[in-house]
């Protein structure tokens, strides 16, 4: 276990044991199963090569139309809520009493990536995002907060914790590729990455 910290990213290696994180995966089982993962379509009509579902009171949601939280699942229901030892992890590691309201929920499978972009469709930027990385190494660009100029890069492997605040609360990032089956985590390989949000 160790702390790092690059252009206001703290990165908690290690920070999940092998079974704290079989655990996390055995507490979103059901969250997948009443939320199923789906593929947003982004506002140019593309379709995003993550897959994606949420828990808590708000899940993020994109379509033609743009990107937004929205109180329901595509198919209609409510968004199941944040797995406790989820939650456990946001209070350990922020000391924020607040809790998150978006749990969101990125698969990515062999070829997926994230393009570079900042989390800014929340009301306060005073509370900072966390991200726990779970299943295959994914490689993370870390940028600033406008865009273009230089970047940095980091492998992030299964049971990494990155918090997202401060300076870095409106910094550009970004997954460049995961390398598929690096982990035995998930057992038809892929990575699993949980971001912790204050919505409203
Ligand atoms: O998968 C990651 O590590 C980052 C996810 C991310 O950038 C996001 O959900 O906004």
């Amino acid at each position: 276990m160790s702390k790092l910290r690059l252009r206001g990213f703290e990165i908690y290696k290690s920070h999940l044991t092998p079974d704290a994180q079989r655990n996390l995966i055995a507490a979103l089982r059901p969250v997948l199963k009443a939320a199923p993962l789906f593929s947003p379509v982004v506002p140019g009509g593309g379709q995003m090569s993550v897959r994606m579902t949420s828990a808590g009171a708000f899940g993020w949601y994109s379509d033609a139309e743009g990107y937004r939280y929205a109180p329901k699942h595509p198919r209609g229901s409510d968004w199941p809520t944040i797995p406790e030892p989820i939650l456990d992890i946001w209070r350990e590691l922020t000391g924020v009493e607040r809790l998150p309201d978006c749990c969101l929920i990125n698969y990515y499978g062999e070829d997926a990536r994230m393009g570079l972009h900042q989390d800014k469709d929340e009301a306060d930027f005073s509370y900072p995002v966390v991200s726990i990385s779970l299943g295959d190494d994914g490689l993370l660009r870390l940028g600033n907060p406008t865009r273009g100029g230089k970047t940095d890069s980091l492998w992030l492997n299964s049971g990494d914790v990155v918090v997202m605040g401060g300076e870095a609360r409106l910094a550009y990032h970004g997954v460049d590729r995961i390398r598929f089956k690096s982990s035995r985590l998930l057992p038809k390989g892929g990575r699993l990455n949980l971001t912790l949000r204050v919505v409203t």
